[in-house]
């Protein structure tokens, strides 16, 4: 691991769990991601709160989602569209990534990639003939490039998204903006299509909306602390908006009782009508760049 350590601005080291996490430090910015999923779990810009939600049940061990941060879906988006037992949100998440690189940039951006290729589990799901390569970068923007690559003789379909977690005061004081006018596919509601008006999106309840057709910015207004989280993206077509609210997260073990006042999902996606079709030897890039003003 230390080949790829930064002096005085990355190094690596063991974490809860028995998983391993780079800890990144830069003059602008600090961020903890770990090698479970290239799953970045703690972005905090100088004299900022932190951006990230994690929750204090989340599980830290081999094999297990972490419960907030950034997870990496890929390659299918919730469950597995052809019903087949599969984890929901794909595998990547669960397994570990190899490192390709870390970079400290001129202006002190710390980057450090990672990729996932197939192995024994990808190729049981089907999936043998793939590359992932997913680089973060550290500074006053959180910036986050997911790249796929088709490496097989037959076209690849496939869904995606950064699950971002994002860290806010209350939720009742919370809106998203960026989503007017959009189809989007209520989850919580048989999956039904909705339009959304000329508004943006606020959270009275269990909210689970895959917004379709969509390359707009959005942002995060928190009025309490008094801060917009603007999420920039490309080669994404769906935003995915989540608050599990009260009695979802009572069911789920690994959130406590009030984390649904404390955080919104802004997905960066391709999901259901926006899944990529890669044609053989083709790529595809999506990223996420965010900032706080
Ligand atoms: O992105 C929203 C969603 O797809 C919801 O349906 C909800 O299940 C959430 O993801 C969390 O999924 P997880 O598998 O992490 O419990």
């Amino acid at each position: 691991m230390s080949r790829f350590d930064i002096p005085n601005a990355l190094r690596f080291e063991d974490a809860p769990g028995g998983l391993v996490r780079a800890v990144i430090s830069t003059a602008a910015a600090e961020a903890d991601v770990y090698l479970q999923g290239a799953h970045v779990t703690h972005w905090t810009p100088r004299g900022q709160r932190p951006v990230l939600f994690v929750s204090s049940k989340s599980r830290f061990a081999p094999g297990k989602a972490i419960r907030g941060g950034v997870p990496v879906i890929f390659p299918w988006f919730g469950a597995r569209g052809d019903g087949s037992p599969s984890p929901a949100h794909g595998f990547a998440r669960n397994m570990g990534w190899a490192i390709e690189g870390t970079k400290l940039h001129n202006g002190g951006n710390v980057e450090i990639t990672f990729s996932l290729a197939p192995n024994d589990a990808t190729r049981e799901f089907g999936y043998a003939a793939f590359h992932v390569c997913f680089s973060v970068t550290v500074g006053t923007e959180l910036e986050m490039e997911l790249e796929t690559r088709n490496d097989a003789k037959e076209p690849l379909t496939y869904e995606e998204a950064l699950h971002t977690y994002f860290a806010i005061a209350d939720i009742h004081r919370a809106s998203v903006s960026g989503l007017t006018g959009t189809t989007y596919v209520d989850k919580t509601d048989g999956f039904k299509r909705k339009k959304l008006g000329n508004e943006s999106v606020r959270i009275a309840k269990e909210t689970d909306q895959v917004h379709l057709s969509t390359k707009a910015t959005c942002v995060v207004h928190d009025l309490v602390w008094n801060r917009r989280i603007i999420v920039e993206k490309s080669g994404s077509d769906s935003t995915v908006v989540w608050n599990p609210w009260i009695d979802k997260t009572k069911g789920m073990s690994d959130m406590a009782p009030d984390d649904w006042k404390e955080m919104i999902c802004v997905e960066t996606a391709n999901a259901a009508d926006n899944a990529v079709h890669l044609s053989p030897g083709a790529s595809h890039k999506l990223t996420a760049s965010i900032r706080v003003e």
